[in-house]
Parts: C-alpha cells; sequence; structure tokens
C-alpha cells in the first residue's frame, strides 16, 4: 500500500504538478477537493473530465434482476435482503432465453452494455454454469456483459472471464468506518478481495457506493480513497443515491442535499480521471438540473431502462427527451479492433477543442 501523507501536510490543489493516475491521495487533500467553492470544484471536474472523454457522450448501460430477493445478506439499504419485509417474494434464477430476449430488446432500446444482478452471497457451482451460459449468448449480442453476484473466489471469476464476462460490479458501498453500520454479513476486507480476484481474472471492475445512507461527509470522502486506491482505478464507477425503501432499516434516512451528491461526483472525477463514473440508483427521484450538473461534474454512465433491479428509473422516453435538451449522445461502444483509432479520433477531437475552445484560454489552471 502506497505511504499516505501526514494528515497535516500542505494540500497542493492545482492540477499541474502532479500526475493524472495517483493512488496515494490522503484522505486531507480529498476532503480539500470536497471543500473547494462549488464553481472551483466544477470546473476542475470539467477539466479533467474534458482532458479525458467527449465531454457530451454517456455510456448506457441496461440492468436485469437474473435472481431477485430472499438475500442471506443484511445489507441495509437493500430491498431484496431476506431480513426486511420489502414485499419482495423469492425468485428462481430467470431462464437463459427470458435473459437473452431482454438484453436483444436492451440493445434495440440503444443500451451498449447488459448487467445482470442476482441477490446471491456468492454463486453457488450449477448457478454458476447457468450464468456463464447467459453471459456467451448475450455477448454474441454485441453487448458489453457485465455482473453482479455477489463474492467470488478467483476461480470463480476466471470462469466468467472465460464464458466472456468483461464487467463485474462489486461495490465498496460506504467508507471502512461507517461499513459495520451498514452490513453485518460480510466484511469490507471480503469485498476488496473480490474485487482483487476480478482483477486477477482479468476482468474490468465496477465498483462505487451508496451515498445519502446517514453519513458523514468524510465517509464519502473515505469511500473516494479506497476506490482511488485500487490499482488501476476501477474502470466503471457506480455512484448511487439511495433509493429510500420501505420495510429496510434505511427508509426514513434523512435526505442528502443534492449539492452534496453533485460534489462527490465531481470529486469521483477528478481522482479517477479515465473512469466511467456512473449516476447509477436514485435518478428517478432527481429533478433534471441535478441530473445535469451530474453531468456537467463529469459523470458519464447511466442506467437505462425503466427499472434498476427491483426499484423504478426514469422511463426511456423521459431519458431520450433529456438527452435531447442536453445534447447528449450515447457513447458508442468502443471494439478492440477500433480502439486505436477511436483514442486516436477522440485525441484529435480533443486537441480540435483545446485550441479553438475559449474555455481552454480562460483557465490558467
Ligand atoms: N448481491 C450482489 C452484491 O451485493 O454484491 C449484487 C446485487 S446488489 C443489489 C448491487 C448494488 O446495488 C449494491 O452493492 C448497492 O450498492 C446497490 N443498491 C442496492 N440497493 C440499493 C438502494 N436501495 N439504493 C441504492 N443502491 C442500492
Ligand atoms: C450499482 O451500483 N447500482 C445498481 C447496480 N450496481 C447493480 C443497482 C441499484 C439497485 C437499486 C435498488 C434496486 O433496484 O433494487
Ligand atoms: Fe444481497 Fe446484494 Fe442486496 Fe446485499 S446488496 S442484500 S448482497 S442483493
Amino acid at each position: 500500500m502506497p505511504a499516505q501523507p501526514h494528515d497535516n501536510a500542505p494540500v497542493d490543489l492545482t492540477l499541474a504538478s502532479r500526475p493524472d493516475l495517483r493512488h496515494d491521495w490522503s484522505l486531507e487533500e480529498i476532503e480539500a477537493l470536497f471543500a473547494l467553492p462549488f464553481n472551483d470544484l466544477m470546473f476542475r471536474a470539467q477539466q479533467v473530465h474534458r482532458a479525458h472523454f467527449d465531454p457530451n457522450a454517456v455510456q448506457v448501460s441496461t440492468l436485469l434482476s437474473i435472481k431477485t430477493g430472499a438475500c442471506p445478506e443484511d445489507c441495509k439499504y437493500c430491498p431484496q435482503s431476506g431480513h426486511y419485509n420489502t414485499g419482495l417474494g423469492k425468485e428462481k434464477l430467470l431462464e437463459i432465453e427470458k435473459v437473452v430476449n431482454q438484453a436483444k430488446a436492451a440493445k434495440e432500446a440503444g443500451a451498449s452494455r447488459f448487467c445482470m444482478g442476482a441477490a446471491w452471497r456468492s454463486p453457488r457451482e450449477k448457478d454458476l454454469e447457468v450464468v456463464m451460459e447467459m453471459v456467451s449468448q448475450v455477448k454474441a449480442l454485441g453487448l458489453e456483459t457485465c455482473m453482479t453476484l455477489g463474492m467470488v473466489d478467483v476461480d470463480q471469476a476466471k470462469r466468467l472471464s472465460e464464458a466472456g464476462l468483461d464487467y463485474y460490479n462489486h461495490n465498496l458501498d460506504t467508507s471502512p468506518g461507517y461499513y459495520g453500520e451498514i452490513i453485518t454479513t460480510r466484511t469490507y476486507a471480503d469485498r476488496l478481495e473480490t474485487l482483487s480476484n476480478v482483477r486477477e481474472a482479468g476482468m474490468k471492475v465496477c465498483s462505487g457506493g451508496i451515498l445519502g445512507m446517514g453519513e458523514a461527509p468524510r465517509d464519502r470522502a473515505a469511500l473516494l480513497q479506497q476506490l482511488v486506491r485500487l490499482e488501476p482505478h476501477p474502470e466503471s464507477v457506480p455512484i448511487n443515491m439511495l433509493v429510500k425503501v420501505p420495510g429496510t432499516p434505511m427508509e426514513n434516512a434523512e435526505d442528502l442535499d443534492p449539492l452534496e451528491f453533485i460534489r462527490a461526483i465531481a470529486v469521483a472525477r477528478i481522482l479517477m480521471p479515465k473512469s466511467h463514473v456512473r449516476l447509477s440508483a436514485g435518478r428517478e427521484q432527481m429533478d433534471e438540473s441535478t441530473q445535469a450538473m451530474a453531468f456537467l461534474a463529469g459523470a458519464n454512465s447511466i442506467f437505462y431502462g425503466d427499472t434498476l433491479l427491483t426499484t423504478g428509473n426514469p422511463q426511456v422516453e423521459r431519458d431520450r427527451a433529456l438527452f435531447d435538451k442536453l445534447g447528449l449522445h450515447p457513447e458508442q461502444r468502443e471494439t478492440c479492433a477500433d480502439d486505436e483509432k477511436t483514442e486516436a479520433a477522440l485525441e484529435a477531437a480533443m486537441r480540435e477543442r483545446q485550441d479553438d475552445a475559449m474555455f481552454y484560454d480562460a483557465t490558467g489552471a
């Protein structure tokens, strides 16, 4: 683990003197980013975003719950935990054909990645065989594949990878310090272990957390610090706003100020410049201005489709209208063969923008 700068070390808030991809951000440095005047923070996040991405492209993923409810874990936010009564029944693993049909529909609606979630502590052997088949059939449609199945060991991760799984989602959820208030049936170390197994198997990592669970501002900074310590950074960083589901212990959690949520997205963008930051659960409860600010802060991925796993998401028509209003477009999926071409095209576009945009002339940063 890289050495942590002393908590009282002076904080360098300039971009110029530091390399882009760091893993050794101290909590104090991260908190100093959170504490910037809002406009300065947003400007910094935009600068970082524009240096690495097309600022008007948003990656679009669709989610499907392939096994819903009766989960043995006790995550206090989760409607699928068997520990709470949220009115969800126990469902069996969906049939492969149904999953593939949903994936086809998602592709037709414009998604480039299909994410499948199961309410498991970890997959059992007989389930793994089935989900591997799902992965290969969804992949054959030309979609990127992602799964979130709970904890996986290295062997399971390798088999999923060999079946064609591109991404594995496993969230850290919150800071190490606050974690014990939210989940008692698996540890933070268990989560880090799964993420390391996913990496070892050669898959891309999707890992983030949930905000608005009653955590302190320092917990939000500490969550991002844990994510930024992962080497390499997770390719995908979902930032969820808690969806307060009746029956869960979090149903009456105090609302998080949307501006604090936006700050967290901006800080995530600055800390992990090349990662896709996903404006994840909670969009249905957010107004358009908050979502627009999240994109301005550097979020460049969403879940698209009328449901998340068990809760609602904005209707597809509403998202299409929002994209139109904001001049956003879905990010095209990059195929391996096209990677270099796409990168070159993106770099050329960035250079052009740098040459002629007042935005850059004005910075002096
Ligand atoms: N069981 C697997 C696991 O936990 O690894 C996968 C499914 S689980 C539902 C995936 C993620 O959804 C959780 O880690 C959590 O971050 C997020 N999530 C679950 N319930 C949520 C809620 N009510 N609001 C926001 N995010 C939620
Ligand atoms: C993630 O970070 N958010 C998604 C996905 N990864 C699997 C799940 C959100 C779930 C919200 C509650 C529900 O719909 O059940
Ligand atoms: Fe189970 Fe995942 Fe929900 Fe936790 S978040 S209760 S592990 S489905």
